[in-house]
């Protein structure tokens, strides 16, 4: 018997003029992966960030009425819900348009209003690798629809919902890379190697940042081993010929013995792959007190550029605001332990936090410029606080005068790099820009 066919697709970002960085679509990659694995449907990716809306409409022309539905993924901002709704549109135009499914980190947050929009048929709240799986085998009437994890319908007038999704995905690693033109997704990125690929380990995160949409995990955490991270990546090595590895981890170093295992697991196996990845400043700290080596084996290793959420310089707003869990003092000292390593810091700031005064926003500079004379001198990059939905920091801005979008479309607009709350000066949009230096604009790497 023929299996159904899925169409997950992942819509265009509207990045900066020119960016280059599109990497491999994990959030589609990794929900196809459980589908494969369990061979309950055939599937067909499409990445907007590769393929044009002529392409999407010759892939809806020949597989649109055999699919059972399509996935839309969506993050908030980047302008990603704007393209989803037109390639929505698309597809609806055309006759027998299977059900629209939409889910990603915006579904994951604003699951009702998402549903609310007349293109949307269904939501899936929370990691796909549970309730993909489970929505595919109600469709084809094997389960009931209400025991769909995270979904939530449009059946006639009235609304279905499953129960609620599981935060742990579990399921990581061993992607179906054939369903990718991989090869497309290889970058030169300077600050690792030239023949780079993103790849994504673990979801979630422990810390308890305020800001941060990762909090809607609940803390909770799932990765994958060190032994099978080292085989995907042999294997992505003999395939696609790649020397480097960008982490998209939300925090790489949660768990301190698998990265201890594998920067030496890459020296043992001999693969010669330069990697990077993100780190949380108190991974380090407790890295001192039970895995005091761990700094010299990720330079070992060729580790070369660490990314960090520094976000701010004042210990009242790291405390009190973002709840860090680390002292300005710290902050320094870690930056200073990733320099003696010769590794190339990458750190991100933040001002404008909903009752933050100049003046912490002037301990923030004033730390960037202690970081810049570090050897090697570090990459800084400040954003303009923008509120998050499902964030604590969202509803402190909305009790400050911030207007938040009231339904999808409106969040379509929402920019990340544009001021989007009622305190921003033009001094702090200036300040983000003058104190932003990263060794190469993503724009001017071929
Ligand atoms: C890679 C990445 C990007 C890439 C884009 C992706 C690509 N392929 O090129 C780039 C660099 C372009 C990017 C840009 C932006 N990003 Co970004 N990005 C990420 C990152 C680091 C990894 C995404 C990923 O692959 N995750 C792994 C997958 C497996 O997880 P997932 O996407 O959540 O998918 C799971 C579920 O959500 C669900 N799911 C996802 N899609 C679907 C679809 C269906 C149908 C179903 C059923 C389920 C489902 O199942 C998946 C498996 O469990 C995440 C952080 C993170 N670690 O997740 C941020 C993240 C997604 N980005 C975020 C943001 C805000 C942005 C920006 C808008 C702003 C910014 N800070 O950079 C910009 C847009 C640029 C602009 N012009 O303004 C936020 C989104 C928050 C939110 N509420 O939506 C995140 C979560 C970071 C954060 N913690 O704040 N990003």
């Amino acid at each position: 018997m023929n299996k159904p066919l899925v169409i997950l697709a992942y819509p265009k970002i509207n990045h900066e003029k020119n960016y280059v960085y599109f990497w491999m679509p994990f959030s589609i990659l990794a929900i196809a992966k459980v589908l494969i694995d369990e061979d309950i449907a055939d599937v067909v990716l499409f990445d907007g960030n590769q393929q044009d809306l002529a392409a999407w409409k010759q892939l809806l022309d020949k597989c649109s009425d055999q699919a059972i539905f399509i996935g839309l993924s969506i993050m908030t901002g980047g302008g990603q819900i704007g393209n989803a709704l037109e390639m929505a549109k698309i597809a609806k135009e055309r006759k027998n348009c299977p059900p629209l499914v939409f889910g990603g980190p915006h579904v994951n947050v604003l699951p009702d209003q998402t549903l609310e929009h007349p293109l949307v048929d269904a939501v899936l709240q929370g990691v796909g690798q549970t309730s993909i799986p489970a929505l595919v085998r109600a469709l084809t009437g094997c389960l009931p629809l209400k025991d769909v994890p995270g979904l939530r319908m449009k059946v006639g007038n009235s609304r279905l919902q499953g129960p609620p999704n599981s935060p742990r995905s579990l399921k990581l690693g061993g992607y179906p890379w054939h369903l990718l033109d991989v090869q497309k997704y290889v970058r030169d990125d300077p600050t690792i190697s030239p023949r780079t690929l993103n790849y994504v380990s673990s979801q979630g995160c422990i810390y308890k940042c305020q800001f941060c949409y990762e909090l809607t995990y609940q803390r909770k955490y799932s990765k994958m081993s060190a032994e099978l991270m080292l085989n995907d990546i042999e294997d992505l090595k003999s395939r696609y010929d790649i020397s480097g590895v960008k982490f998209y981890d939300a925090d790489w170093f949660v768990d301190l013995n698998r990265a201890t295992a594998f920067s030496e697991g890459l020296l043992e196996r001999n693969l010669d792959i330069a990697w990077a990845a993100s780190i949380n400043p108190n991974d380090i700290l407790r890295a001192r007190r039970v895995q005091p080596q761990l700094m010299k084996s990720l330079a070992e290793s060729h580790c070369t550029r660490l990314l960090m959420g520094v976000e701010s310089g004042s210990n009242r707003v790291l405390e009190e605001i973002v709840k860090k869990e680390v002292t300005r003092t710290q902050l320094l000292d870690v930056a200073q332990e990733i320099a003696d390593q010769g590794i190339l810091g990458s750190y991100t700031f933040i001002i404008g936090f909903p009752g933050e005064t100049q003046q912490e926003q002037e301990e923030t500079l004033s730390l960037i410029e202690e970081l810049w004379n570090l050897n090697p001198s570090p990459e800084t990059r400040v954003h303009l606080f923008a509120p998050y939905p499902g964030t604590p920091l969202f509803e402190a801005a909305i009790q400050q005068g911030f207007k938040a979008p009231s339904h999808l479309e409106a969040w379509s607009s929402y920019d990340y790099y544009d001021s989007q709350t009622p305190w921003t000066t033009s001094e702090m949009v200036k300040a983000a820009s003058s104190f932003t230096k990263m060794r190469l604009s993503p724009s001017k790497i071929a």
